[in-house]
């Protein structure tokens, strides 16, 4: 390649990623005895089970798996989300899909900055969860004045990575060194900062008025606050993080085990806490502490339809309705009971979920259908192609988030485990405007991937006609 070629934002997102993952495991050492134990248990799982090490392989994850992680972001103002997006662009990540979490008394509104298309995803599928603080949903305006004032000083962006985001947007990419700079000046946004912009007092009001408000609004950036692994086990992990002296939240957020896992599953374990010096008091500040960032783990299954969604959502609902988490989260196998009773429900083989249009697939020409078509063996619908061994359908993934999971595991980290549901208060407008963009629709980019991978495989049988 020539050294004046730009470099493809794949690897600008791998190239950060893993400065990411160096600087995490640098800075909270659990997460790297939470890598080894991730990593043992997908190779144990990987030696165990063929069948999921083939689908894997047939769909290209398997070389993506120990890569695989999300990290998640909190801000304080418009401004700062509009420049991430520009920054999260440079590496080929873009926002998809809206997440109201003040359904879970947490005063964010979010997006997921993640590669779109297949390609990408496949090279590196690297997203953050990303929220902005929605101060009009504090109470008192005194505080929320301070508030604003706080976060209109602060700049979380370094010059050069303005700068660099500048230079890709207006010339369409970045060159080796330019994006080698990029990637360390994004990073500085993303560092713990142990000194606080605010006295401890100031920190205190915000804290009393929600945890949350103080994490965002007290500190110079937006520190990584976790990046989560993908397991192929997330039950083996949660069991085995106590013997690693890791102990994890109550319960797994999302749906329960099954043989065909869907959407995606995820536990945390709690943040640190963390040292900091206030603004005043001696020359080098007030001492005090701060509980901002822990860790988590995922496991994710197949992408569900609309109606797949509506019938996983009627389902929860109900099991959150029957058992509430109590603080504590000693009724947690009350609850876990609950959900596995709900989703008997909910079909629990590919085929059913297929034919019954509950998730996606992904089409491809078995070896059959490339020997076995010719003229008189014209089939009448994709399901007959299935039926007769010429089609193979493959789980498509799911790539993004659950706000109810999410919630759960804000409310984890903001130390309790209690379940609250509260009102919704969604507002994708006032988002879609601090963003200065629209985000994607999730089930679009789903259904346009289905569609795609069935129209080239009837391609390659030779079916023009249109096939139900
Ligand atoms: C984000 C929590 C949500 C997930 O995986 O659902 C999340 C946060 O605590 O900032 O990361
Ligand atoms: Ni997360």
């Amino acid at each position: 390649m020539s050294t004046d070629a730009f470099v493809p934002a794949d690897e600008i997102r791998s190239m950060f990623s893993t400065a990411m993952s160096d600087m995490y495991r640098a800075e909270v050492p659990q997460y790297g005895t939470l890598m080894e134990l991730v990593a043992e248990i997908n190779q144990g799982k990987l030696e165990t089970d063929a069948k999921l090490r083939d689908r894997l392989e047939h769909n290209d994850e398997l070389d993506r798996i120990d890569l695989e992680r999300h990290g998640a972001i909190r801000l304080g103002k418009s401004e700062e989300l509009y420049n991430m997006r520009r920054l999260f662009a440079v590496m080929g990540m873009h926002p998809v899909g809206y997440y109201d979490l003040s359904v879970a008394g947490v005063p964010v509104h979010s997006t997921a900055f993640r590669p779109i298309d297949d390609e990408a995803l496949k090279r590196n599928p690297f997203r953050v969860f990303t929220s902005l603080l929605r101060l009009e949903l504090i109470e008192d305006a005194a505080l929320r004045t301070e508030a604003e004032q706080i976060l209109a000083e602060r700049e979380i962006f370094t010059p050069d990575a303005l700068k660099l985001i500048y230079l890709a947007e207006k010339n369409g990419g970045l060159y080796r060194v330019q994006a080698e700079q990029f990637v360390a000046e994004a990073l500085e946004t993303f560092r713990w900062h142990s000194d606080a912009t605010v006295s401890l007092e100031t920190y205190q009001k915000l804290h009393d008025a929600h945890r949350l408000i103080a994490d965002v609004v007290c500190f110079k950036g937006p520190h990584i606050n976790h990046l989560t692994p993908r397991t192929l086990d997330i039950d083996a992990v949660q069991r085995d993080m106590p013997k690693r002296g890791i102990s994890p939240k109550a319960i797994v957020e999302g749906p329960p085990a099954r043989n065909c896992p869907i959407l995606l599953r995820q536990t945390s374990f709690k943040a640190l806490e963390e040292q900091v010096h206030f603004v005043g008091g001696s020359p080098k500040g007030t001492v005090g502490t701060h509980t901002a960032r822990f860790g988590e783990i995922e496991q994710r299954g197949i992408a569900l339809t609309a109606e797949g969604r509506k019938l996983y959502d009627t389902l929860l609902a109900a099991t959150r309705h029957a058992v509430q988490i109590n603080e504590g989260g000693s009724n947690a196998c009350d609850y876990e009971t609950e959900l596995a009773d709900r989703f008997a429900a909910f079909p629990d083989d590919y085929e059913t979920l297929r034919v019954e249009k509950l998730a996606f697939f992904r089409y491809s020409v078995t070896e059959a259908g490339q020997n076995g078509m010719n003229k008189e063996n014209i089939a009448n619908s994709v399901n007959e192609l299935v039926d007769r061994g010429f089609l193979r359908a493959d789980p498509i993934i799911y790539e993004d988030f659950l706000p109810v999971s999410a919630a759960g595991i804000f409310q984890s980290n903001l130390g309790s485990d209690e379940q609250k549901n509260y009102a919704e208060q969604s507002n994708q407008d006032v988002f879609e405007e601090c963003l200065g963009a629209k985000v994607s629709d999730e089930l679009a980019l789903y259904a346009e991937l289905e569609q795609s991978s069935l129209t080239d495989a009837l391609t390659q049988l030779g079916i023009k006609k249109k096939v139900a």
